[in-house]
């Protein structure tokens, strides 16, 4: 979005900032071909200005679009899965954890290219509770979220959603991201050249649309006629869901036609707004408290070492014992390891591949990693 000359407010300053869209769906939803879709319109929009996309998914073996920064360079997901003895799911799952020990390192690449991007897209494992039901997925989307305006994008695969009860059980799932996350939720109904998502829309605004398609539906009344247990259940379920539909945006769009893209980045305009009136002020608020809980610590380690000095005054042989010993320190380095982020729009790409599981900090040292758990 253009800035205006002016008075810097803090207004300007977020607007200056990249949106980032975190893609988040089922498994075969269309995540990575919706990224591709974004690539390709964005560039095509301004071909100066294209996102930078991050790609969060170990175990892919190709995406369609060109990632800046892509988590396989990084962590090789099949090494992990031996070194580990664990199956595919853990494998990503410790992939993701290992590149979250590094994110500083993305975010500093990001931050970086601020001034030149509008959006950062995040491509997240097809495992979708792996991202959202990880502390590493929690760790990065407040990452990101605290440092610029974020919304999630969560796509739906719409021919697989036209059975009510299928339905209320992506809605519910959505539901569920949204209050951990508390972020600006878009609904992408995707692949919509195959099934249009009108029906969609209809049971999002109209409850008894909803309620009268449950009933339509097989199986919603036993042999004497009454609704069934789940039916009543999706009965009222379907009316807390009436409360989160108010909470989110819904636009359709197929990742093959492109069709629908532009109302995808209206509602994520709409959204940068949301963040700034809704999230903001909550991020500050937590921010806040930390620093008062922060201060309080502080304060009252001083006091302990303030008690602890006036009893070395009243012993000095005690305080002359507990003195530093240079000679006694060990050259023991902090654990930093010497793994570097690739950022491959501004390296050129060597063929680089660093094996972030088989790093040691030492020569003579063989570290692994500790086991997750
Ligand atoms: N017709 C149609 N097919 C689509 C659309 N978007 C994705 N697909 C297809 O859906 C399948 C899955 O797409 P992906 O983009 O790999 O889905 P994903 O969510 O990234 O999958 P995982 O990362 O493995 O969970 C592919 O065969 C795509 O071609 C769409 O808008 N229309
Ligand atoms: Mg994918």
């Amino acid at each position: 979005m253009a800035s205006t000359d002016g008075e810097p407010s803090t207004s300007q300053t977020l607007e200056k900032k990249p949106v980032a869209v975190i893609v988040i769906g089922m498994a075969g939803a269309g995540k990575s071909t919706f990224v591709q879709r974004i690539n390709s319109y964005l560039n095509s929009r301004d071909e100066l200005r294209p996102p930078y996309i991050l790609n969060l998914d170990p175990a892919v073996t190709h995406v369609p679009y060109e990632a800046n920064i892509d988590i396989r360079d990084t962590i090789n997901y099949q090494e992990v899965m031996k070194q580990y003895n664990l199956g595919p799911n853990g494998g990503i799952l410790t992939a993701l954890n290992l590149f979250t020990t590094k994110f500083d390192q993305v975010l500093d690449l990001v931050e970086k290219r601020s001034d030149e991007v509008d959006h950062v897209i995040l491509d997240t494992p097809g495992q979708i509770e792996i991202f959202t039901w990880s502390a590493s997925g929690s760790i990065i989307t407040d990452a990101i979220a605290s440092s610029m305006p974020a919304v999630v994008a969560y796509v739906i695969d719409t021919p697989r959603t036209t059975a009510p009860a299928t339905f209320m059980s992506n809605m519910l799932y959505a539901c569920s991201i949204l209050y951990k996350t508390k972020l600006p939720f878009i609904l992408v109904f995707n692949k919509i050249d195959v099934q249009p998502h009108d029906f969609a829309l209809e049971w999002m605004t109209d409850f008894e649309a909803f309620q009268e398609a449950l009933a339509t539906h097989g199986g919603t009344r036993d042999a004497e006629g009454e609704p069934t247990y789940m039916n009543s259940l999706m009965n009222s379920m379907s009316l807390v869901l009436d409360e989160f539909y108010k909470n989110l945006k819904a636009v359709g769009v197929s990742s093959v036609t492109g069709q629908g893209l532009k109302e995808f980045f209206d509602a994520v305009e709409d959204s940068r707004g949301e963040y700034e009136k809704d999230y903001l002020p909550e991020l500050e608020k937590a921010r806040k408290a930390k620093e008062a809980s922060l201060k309080a610590a502080k304060e009252d380690s001083m006091n302990r070492m303030l008690k602890d000095l006036a009893i070395d005054r009243q012993n000095p042989e005690f305080a002359a014992r507990d003195r530093w010993d240079p000679e006694e320190e060990n050259d023991d380095d902090d654990d930093d390891t010497d793994i570097n982020i690739i950022d491959r729009s501004s390296e050129p790409w060597p063929g680089q591949y660093v094996d972030i599981t088989k790093v040691k900090r030492h020569e003579d040292e063989q570290m692994n990693w500790p086991r997750p758990g």
